[in-house]
C-alpha cells in the first residue's frame, strides 16, 4: 500500500496518544510496538475484508490446513515487509528518534509448536497468502507456548512461556464464530418417523471453542488470509451452580499449554481431547460456512480442501462424517464419498515413538459417537479389503487393532493423499511404516518435499545478504525463487565473493555479540561457525558433534603449535522435558563447555556456545551467521529437516548424512559444495535386517575414538559423572541405537576437510555462494504450489520454473 514517512508519523503519534495518553518520550518499546502493532491492522483490515469478500463472491474453494501446533515468528516485520511499509515505518520511526530494532525485538514470539512441524505450517501458510490461495490455517491458541529453556549448573530448566501476558495485537476475538464441543456422556439411537436411526448424545460435557483470527499477510498481493486459532471456555450459559470448579479446571486446561514433545506420542486423554478440540471446532466452523453460501452438500468437495498436518488432527475424518450424517442427514456412502474427497493427510515422521495411538477404551469414554464412527469406518474397511487382500493385512492395517485407535491408518484411509516429506521419506513410508496400506491404496501416497519461507529466512533475517543479491540479479528473486540460479553467472567472481564474505562477517559479529552478552563468550569474527540448531534428539545426533568438539580440543592439547583455523561450535537446542536422555546430552555440551571456554591453553581458537530458548526468533540471529550445516541425522530417522534449507539459503554449507531432504540439497548444490559422510538409510536397514551391529568394535578398533569415549568417564570433563556414564553405556552397554560410533570416522574426516578448505576464503564462498544459488528449489511457495497443483486442486499465481 501506499503510505508517505510524514502520514505515517502521523499516524502513529496519534495511535500512541489514544493508547497510552502520554508523551512518546514516556512509553516503552513494549507500548510502541503496540501501537505499531495496532497501525499495521489498521492498514491491513481493508486487505483482509475483502480478500474474505472475493472468496465468497468467487466462490473460491477455500483450503484449510489443520495443525496442532503454528510457529509463525515474530509478525510486526514480516506483515510490514508483505505490505510494501518497512522501510517507510522503519525511517519514519527513526526520524521519530526510536530504534526499530528494538521495538521489533520487543514482540514476543509466539511459541506455539515444537520444530519443524509447526514451523513448516507457518511457512505454509504465509506462502498461501502469497499466492493468492484461499488457504485458512486452524490450531490451537495455547495459553502458554513451549516452555521457555534456561540453563542452571548447565542442566536444562523450563520456565513456562506466558506470551499472551500484554495481549496479542494481531488476534481478534470472535465470539460470534463459537461453537459448543462435546465430550463424554453417552449415545443412543434414536428411531425416527421414516424408519431411520438418528444419534442422540447425552449427558456430555460442553466446551465452548472460541475462535481467535490472526491475519496472514499475502507478500505485495493485498491478499491477507485468516489464521483461527480456537481457546477452550465456558459456555457462557452455564453459571457457578451448575459447574463445579473441577469441570471448570478440565475447561480450562484443554488450550492451556502446548504439549512439549517433538517426534513422540504421549497418549495422555488431555492430548485427545485436545485434538478433539480443534478439529471439531475447525470441521463445524467449516461447515458453517460452508453451508451460508452452498445449497445441498454436493459440492463440499469442490469447494472445501482439508489438510491434516501429521496425525494429530485426524479426527477430522470422523468428526465431518459426524456432522454430514447426524445434522445433514447424509447416507454413509455419500458423506463417506465426500470426506475423502476432502481430506488429505501428511506424514512427518517413521520414528515408531511418534505414530500416534489412543486406547479403545480412553477414546470410548472421551468421545463415544466418534468412536461409533471409527468403529464403522473399521468395520467397512475390514468387509471391503478381506477378500482383495486377506485377513492378515487387513488385520495389520485396520484403524481398530490391538486395542487401540491407530490414528495413521485412519488418516490414510479416510483421505485421497497421503504424503510424506522428501523422497526418501516418502520411499520409506511405502517400504516400511506403511507398506501395508500401501499396497492396499497405492494410489495415493506421493511425495511433498518440504520448503521454507525464502522471504523471512533470506529477506528479513539478512537484509545485507539480500541487498547484496539484488544487486546482482535484481529482486524479483524475492517472488521467484528459482531466479536464484542465475547467481552462480558470480560463481568466480573474485570481488562478489569478497562482498559475501563481508556480508557473512557482519552476521557474525552481530551473533558474537548476542553471545558475549548472553554467555559472555569471546567468539572471533574469523572463525568457523559450525552451527547445530534444532530440538535434542538421540537420532539428531549432537553426540556426534561433541565428539567433533572433544577431538578438537584434545588436538590443541596435544599439539598447541599446529595451526588450523579457529572454530566455534554453536548449539541450540531444547529437550522435551521428559527426555531424560537428552537432557543429559545438554549437561554435557554445558559441561564441555564450560571445560572448553575457561582452558587457557585453548584461548581463542576453540569456543562452545550453546545458546538457550532456541526458537524462531533466535533462529533468525544464528542462521545468517553460520559457515557450517550441522545435519547430521542417522540415515533414514529425519523425515526432512527444514533448517537445513534455511542454512542452505544464507551460504552455509550442508555436513551432511544422506537422510532426508538432506539428499536433495546434496543434489541441488552439488555435492563438491557440500559435506556429505555415513551410513546410507539401506546400509541402516541392511544393519537391522542382520542384527550384526557391533558398536564395541568400532570401540576397540579406533584408538582416537576410544579416547574420546573415555573422557566421558575418565574426568577429563567435570560435572558430568552421571551423565557421562549413562551416555558411555548408551553407546557400549547398549550398543549405540543411531550407530554414532559407526559413522564418526567419516564424519571427522569431512570435518577435518572443513578445516582445510575454509582457509581458501574465495573457494569456501564459491561454496556458498552454490549454496544461495541452489536453495530457490526449497521455497516454500513452490512446496505450497506443487499441494496446490496435485492434493488440493486450487489455484495459484504463476511461479517461474
Ligand atoms: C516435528 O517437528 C517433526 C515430525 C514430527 O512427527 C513431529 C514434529 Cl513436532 C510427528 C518434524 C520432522 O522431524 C522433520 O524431519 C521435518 O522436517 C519437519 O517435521 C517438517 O516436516
Amino acid at each position: 500500500m501506499k503510505l508517505t514517512r510524514a502520514q505515517f508519523k502521523e499516524d502513529f503519534l496519534a495511535e500512541i496518544k489514544t493508547l497510552y495518553a502520554t508523551d512518546l518520550s514516556d512509553t516503552s518499546a513494549l507500548n510502541q510496538f503496540i501501537a505499531l502493532g495496532h497501525l499495521v491492522r489498521r492498514y491491513d483490515g481493508s486487505n483482509w475484508k475483502q480478500t474474505g469478500d472475493r472468496y465468497r463472491q468467487h466462490d473460491d474453494k477455500q483450503v484449510y490446513y489443520f495443525s496442532i501446533e503454528f510457529l509463525p515468528g515474530r509478525l510486526l516485520k514480516s506483515n510490514l515487509l508483505n505490505l510494501g511499509l518497512l522501510d517507510t515505518v522503519r525511517q519514519g520511526l527513526t526520524e521519530l528518534g526510536l530504534d526499530f530494532a528494538a521495538i521489533s525485538a520487543a514482540e514476543p514470539d509466539p511459541g506455539l509448536g515444537n520444530g519443524g512441524l509447526g514451523r513448516l505450517a507457518a511457512c505454509y501458510m504465509d506462502s498461501m497468502a502469497s499466492l493468492g490461495i484461499a488457504g485458512n490455517g486452524n490450531g490451537i491458541r495455547y495459553r502458554y507456548g513451549l516452555f521457555k529453556q534456561v540453563f542452571m549448573d548447565g542442566y536444562q530448566v523450563e520456565l513456562p512461556d506466558d506470551w499472551l501476558r500484554n495481549g496479542n495485537v494481531w488476534e481478534i476475538r470472535r465470539e460470534n464464530k463459537a461453537c459448543l464441543v462435546r465430550f463424554g456422556g453417552n449415545v443412543w439411537m434414536q428411531p425416527q418417523p421414516d424408519g431411520s436411526l438418528k444419534a442422540i448424545s447425552e449427558n456430555t460435557d460442553d466446551v465452548w471453542a472460541v475462535p481467535y483470527d490472526v491475519g496472514m499477510v499475502g507478500y505485495h498481493n493485498d491478499v491477507t488470509n485468516t489464521l483461527r486459532l480456537w481457546s477452550a471456555e465456558l459456555p457462557p450459559s452455564a453459571d457457578n451452580t451448575t459447574f463445579s470448579q473441577a469441570r471448570r479446571d478440565r475447561i480450562d486446561d484443554i488450550t492451556k499449554v502446548l504439549y512439549p514433545d517433538d517426534s513422540n506420542s504421549e497418549g495422555q486423554a488431555l492430548r485427545l481431547r485436545q485434538e478433539y478440540f480443534f478439529s471439531s471446532a475447525g470441521v463445524q466452523s467449516i461447515i458453517r460456512h460452508f453451508g451460508l453460501h452452498h445449497q445441498g452438500v454436493k459440492e463440499l468437495a469442490n469447494k472445501i480442501a482439508i489438510h491434516i498436518n501429521d496425525t494429530h488432527p485426524t479426527l477430522v475424518i470422523p468428526e465431518m462424517m459426524r456432522l454430514l450424517m447426524d445434522e445433514h442427514h447424509c447416507s454413509w456412502e455419500v458423506a463417506w464419498a465426500l470426506t475423502t474427497q476432502v481430506m488429505s493427510y501428511t506424514n512427518h515422521t517413521i520414528m515408531q515413538e511418534a505414530l500416534e495411538t489412543w486406547p479403545i477404551e480412553m477414546f470410548k469414554g472421551l468421545l463415544p459417537r466418534l468412536y461409533q464412527i471409527v468403529a464403522e469406518i473399521d468395520r467397512r474397511y475390514r468387509v471391503a479389503k478381506t477378500p482383495i487382500f486377506g485377513e492378515e493385512l487387513v488385520n495389520r492395517t485396520a484403524p481398530l487393532g490391538n486395542g487401540q485407535v491407530r490414528m495413521a491408518f485412519l488418516a490414510v484411509i479416510g483421505s485421497h493423499s497421503v504424503n510424506g516429506v522428501a523422497p526418501l521419506h516418502t520411499e520409506l513410508l511405502k517400504e516400511d511404516v506403511l507398506r501395508d496400506l500401501y499396497q492396499v491404496y497405492p494410489e495415493r501416497f506421493n511425495n511433498k518435499t518440504n520448503g521454507i519461507a525464502t522471504r523471512r529466512w533470506v529477506q528479513l533475517a539478512n537484509e545485507p545478504l539480500a541487498n547484496l543479491i539484488d544487486s546482482k540479479i535484481g529482486s524479483t528473486w524475492r517472488q521467484q525463487p528459482n531466479e536464484l540460479k542465475t547467481l552462480t553467472a558470480y560463481q568466480h567472481d573474485a570481488k562478489f565473493l569478497k562482498q559475501l564474505m563481508a556480508v557473512k562477517v557482519q552476521n557474525k559479529a552481530a551473533l558474537a555479540a548476542y553471545i558475549k552478552q548472553t554467555l559472555g563468550i569471546d567468539i572471533r569474527t574469523d572463525a568457523i561457525f559450525d552451527v547445530q540448531i534444532k530440538r535434542l534428539h538421540a537420532y539428531k545426533r549432537q553426540l556426534l558433534h561433541v565428539f567433533e568438539i572433544i577431538r578438537e580440543y584434545l588436538a590443541i592439547k596435544d599439539q598447541p603449535e599446529a595451526v588450523e583455523p579457529a572454530r566455534v561450535h554453536i548449539f541450540g537446542a531444547k529437550a522435551a522435558p521428559s527426555y531424560h536422555y537428552a537432557k543429559s546430552i545438554i549437561k554435557l555440551i554445558n559441561a564441555l563447555a564450560d571445560l572448553v571456554n575457561h582452558d587457557p591453553a585453548i584461548g581463542d581458537r576453540l569456543k562452545v556456545a550453546f545458546i538457550p530458548n532456541y526458537g524462531v526468533s533466535l533462529g533468525e540471529l544464528i542462521i545468517p551467521a553460520a559457515d557450517v550445516s550441522e545435519q547430521i541425522s542417522t540415515a533414514s530417522k529425519e523425515a526432512s529437516g527444514t533448517s537445513n534449507m534455511k542454512l542452505m539459503a544464507n551460504g552455509a554449507v550442508s555436513l551432511a548424512t544422506l537422510d532426508g531432504a538432506n539428499i536433495d540439497i546434496i543434489e541441488a548444490a552439488g555435492e563438491a559444495n557440500e559435506y556429505a559422510f555415513g551410513l546410507t538409510a539401506k546400509a541402516v536397514y541392511g544393519y537391522y535386517q542382520r542384527g550384526d551391529y557391533q558398536a564395541a568394535d568400532f570401540y576397540n578398533a579406533d584408538p582416537e575414538l576410544k579416547r574420546i569415549l573415555d573422557t566421558l568417564i575418565d574426568g577429563t570433563i567435570p560435572g558430568i559423572s552421571t551423565e557421562g556414564r549413562e551416555i558411555y553405556d548408551s553407546l557400549l552397554k547398549y550398543n549405540d541405537e543411531f550407530f554414532v560410533l559407526a559413522d564418526y570416522e567419516s564424519y571427522v574426516q569431512q570435518q577435518r576437510q572443513i578445516a582445510h578448505d575454509y582457509e581458501d576464503q574465495t573457494q569456501w564462498q564459491g561454496k556458498a555462494l552454490a549454496n544461495i544459488a541452489a536453495s530457490g528449489v526449497f521455497s516454500a511457495d513452490l512446496a505450497v504450489a506443487r499441494y496446490s497443483d496435485d492434493i488440493w486442486q486450487v489455484p495459484h499465481a504463476k511461479l517461474g520454473q
